[in-house]
């Protein structure tokens, strides 16, 4: 509230008429120079602030031993933290065999083996590529002028800023994933509408597992002393169809859960998206 000359009481209120009011957000959008521009059509925005990573669970029944899995589930997420981002923009779909293909064909680099002749069958045009390596994945990213996500901005983009478990809330739902075997391969990507994140991003859940830039190293404060830290492996997230030689688990494609291969690895369930700054 503010007084005029006159002594009588200036309402600011009553300058806020229905024009103005579709204004001033325009207005302070060309302030912030950009801040409201639409993200690329094929990506997402993520906008900046806090978010929860990792998780605090733990496996009471030793589930990891029993499954045959070699370190104990969750170790690695510990603790759970805020973490905060600045906005950036992550592609919707993983990077599918069509636009994989553009890449080989101008630049010449190495298609993927399992393409016969070096050219995907016509079928698979919308099918995630995969049995791409960390270093085809990040040379992809830069030809088309994005790069790999870091492993928050991947994290941040599949679960949000309230920490859940999957992309589409706290609950497994096999109907949302494609992942425990059952279509026997990754599908065209998009398919899984009721998966997405909270940001529109689809298959943060299974699919194709993703390569993302990050090395394998240690959350701040982690207690678990694990031997492939370092900068061995690269991290891999979001769970597959169920290759990569080993069961494939509910467990596996929830939003916190970190895998890792080593960079020169091709997989036939992992592939990548890729990310860029606002
Ligand atoms: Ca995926």
């Amino acid at each position: 509230m503010a007084y005029t000359k006159t002594g009588r009481v200036f309402n600011f209120a009553s300058c806020f008429s229905p024009l103005a009011s579709c204004l001033l957000p325009l207005a302070s959008c060309l302030l912030l120079l950009g801040s409201c521009a639409k993200p690329p059509s094929d990506m997402v925005q993520v906008p900046a602030g806090e978010f929860i990573m990792g998780s605090n669970e733990v496996d009471r029944e030793a589930k990891a031993q029993q499954y045959g899995d070699r370190k104990p589930w969750y170790s690695n997420e510990r603790p759970e933290r805020k973490v905060r981002l600045e906005a950036f923009y992550i592609d919707k779909h993983e990077t599918t065999n069509v636009q994989y293909a553009e890449f080989v064909k101008t630049t010449g680099h190495r298609p993927p083996d399992y393409w016969p002749g070096g050219i995907y069958a016509s079928d698979t045009a919308n099918i995630p590529v995969v049995m791409v390596n960390w270093h085809d994945a990040d040379t992809y990213c830069k030809w088309k002028g994005k790069r790999l996500p870091t492993e928050a901005e991947w994290e941040k983009a599949a679960r949000g800023a309230d920490g859940r478990r999957f992309p589409w809330g706290n609950e497994f739902d096999i109907k949302k994933v494609n992942t425990l075997g059952g279509y026997g391969g990754p599908m065209a990507v998009g398919t899984f509408e009721h998966g997405k994140s909270p940001y529109g991003a689809y298959d943060m859940a299974g699919n194709a597992q993703e390569w993302i830039e990050d090395w394998y190293k240690a959350y701040p404060d982690n207690d678990f002393n694990d031997k492939d830290y370092g900068e061995k492996f690269k991290v891999v997230r979001g769970g597959g169809w169920g290759g990569m030689g080993h069961y494939s688990l509910q467990v596996y494609v929830r939003t916190a859960y970190r895998n890792i291969a080593p960079p020169d690895g091709r997989f036939n369930d992992v592939g990548f998206r890729c990310a860029k700054g606002k």
